[in-house]
């Protein structure tokens, strides 16, 4: 073969490779779609301050499923570290105590139903949520502990940043539902059609939430029952 066909052939074969790659760029970046937008809460003194406590997931067909994780909340100062979690179905949470006293870790409601039992600085027990949805989880020591997890069953589950503003990254092409949720702006729910959700804004009204105390593990009031536990 003469200098001028190896180059004939080089060439074809660069030429090749540059329709190839200008072929699959376009695609590729086409099925990474984004979700993209601004989440507004409402209350009675304006814009809400802790929008960044905002759970935002996309329910639908073909979205790919999340690794199950293990992650830790604390008990600690009478308070469960962090406050909202966000977490793969299959995924474990593991409560150590860190406190000089007695907690407990409970839910009687939501996608696990389990009680941990009453357990002392140091010691850690932990649960698996083995089925999507979201959970609030309390202390039956403590009436003021609270804990909010989202059990998602795909990879697209957020929380947006102070200023409200999120985004969802590699998001095939498609039609699904943006679920958002906020202890007291509610829930609400958007139709949405990707590539073209990029300027949403999710508004919630927190002006007529009033806090309910909720009951503890065995329904009763934290007030009105003789014992602490
Ligand atoms: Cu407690």
């Amino acid at each position: 073969m003469g200098y001028a066909s190896r180059m004939h052939l080089a060439w074809r074969r660069v030429n090749r490779w540059w329709l190839v790659t200008c072929v699959l760029v376009p695609i590729g970046a086409s099925a990474q779609g984004v979700v993209a937008g601004k989440v507004e809460i409402r209350d009675k003194k304006g814009l809400a301050a802790d929008v960044d406590a905002t759970l935002l997931w996309l329910e639908g067909a073909g979205l790919a499923a999340g690794a199950a994780q293990r992650t830790e909340v604390k008990t600690y100062d009478k308070t469960f570290l962090p406050g909202v979690v966000l977490l793969p179905v299959g995924s474990t949470v593991s409560f150590p105590n860190q406190d000089p006293f007695d907690h407990n870790v409970f839910a009687t409601s939501g996608p696990k139903v389990f009680d941990l039992g009453l357990y002392g600085q140091n010691e850690t027990r932990s649960v698996t949520f083995d089925k999507p949805g979201l959970a609030r989880i309390y202390c039956n020591v403590h009436a003021k502990m609270a804990l909010t997890v989202l059990v998602h069953p795909t990879t697209h589950a957020v929380r947006p940043d102070k200023g409200g503003r999120f985004q969802f990254t590699g998001v095939a092409p498609g039609t699904y539902t943006l679920r958002a949720w906020h202890e007291r702006g509610g829930e609400k729910t958007m139709p949405i059609t990707v590539p073209a959700a990029t300027d949403l804004v999710v508004t919630m009204d927190a002006t007529r939430f009033k806090f309910v105390q909720h009951m503890d593990k065995t329904g009763k009031s934290y007030d009105a029952r003789g014992r602490r536990y």
